[in-house]
């Protein structure tokens, strides 16, 4: 069976070990009430600084999970390990090449119970995965669908993660993207700097990541959680004010 930490996910900080946290900040992102932590970065990351944030983040109770993409960094420890496959990429390494070396050299390490594995569409060309990856971000909306339904259906991934990373994405598009999908967990991340888009990512993901806003301005980034995990309060407070 596959592994499914994080089916019930809704809404989710991502933190990159490449980046400083204090900790007060981190006490805030812990205990804000967030499903979960994740754990990634497009560069800079190492196996000393991913051990660094993960202990750090294991004090608290909150679920930690790992984006899991260079064999170097593979720390253990973590809830659940995602390993992305960019479907996007002009790079066959970014697809299924420097998987499977690593799976050469460190499949008979992996705790494959806590492994999923996990597509990723990269649709900002400016980001940095887009430039570290070679990814085609510049797709048509039936491209980009195409894509998703390729993992989702063709391939049978369980989690496709649409990245718009620094930049707040095609919401019409990502509407698109769910429903086509057949099975897949829906991931989107990108741009989300306070609760009204989170409310609107969510809409259509199953779980919504919320990453540089946590760095840029905390208060922000801690609103997003009522607003993807109670959006129901929010209308209530409203209809309460109006009456
Ligand atoms: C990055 O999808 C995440 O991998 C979150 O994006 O940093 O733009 O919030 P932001």
């Amino acid at each position: 069976m596959l592994p499914s930490f994080y089916g019930s996910w809704r809404h989710v900080f991502k933190l990159d070990p490449d980046r400083e946290i204090d900790d007060a900040t981190l006490d805030a992102v812990c205990l804000s009430g967030t499903d979960a932590i994740l754990v990634g970065g497009s560069s800079g990351v190492t196996f000393d600084n991913t051990v660094d944030l993960m202990s750090r983040i294991r004090r608290y109770e909150v679920p930690c999970a790992f984006e899991l993409s260079d064999p170097s960094c593979g720390v253990p420890g973590f809830d659940g390990y995602f390993i992305p496959s960019v479907l996007n990429t002009k790079r066959s390494e970014w697809l299924i090449g420097h998987h499977a070396e690593a799976i050469r050299d460190f499949g008979h390490l992996l705790p494959w119970e806590s492994i999923v594995g996990e597509a990723y569409l990269v649709l900002n060309p400016d980001s940095t995965v887009a430039r570290l990856t070679g990814a085609d971000a510049n797709l048509a909306a039936d491209e980009a669908i195409a894509y998703a339904q390729v993992a989702d259906r063709l391939w049978r991934m369980p989690v496709l993660y649409v990245e718009y990373s620094g930049a707040f994405g095609d919401m019409a598009l990502l509407k698109r993207i769910k429903q086509g999908l057949k099975q897949a967990h829906l991931i989107y991340g990108g741009g989300i700097d306070g609760p009204d888009k989170a409310a609107q990512a969510a809409e259509s993901a199953d779980t919504v990541v919320v990453g540089n806003v946590i760095y840029d301005n905390l208060d922000a980034a801690l609103a997003t959680v009522e607003a993807v995990l109670r959006p129901a309060a929010k209308e209530q407070a409203h209809v309460f004010r109006t009456r």
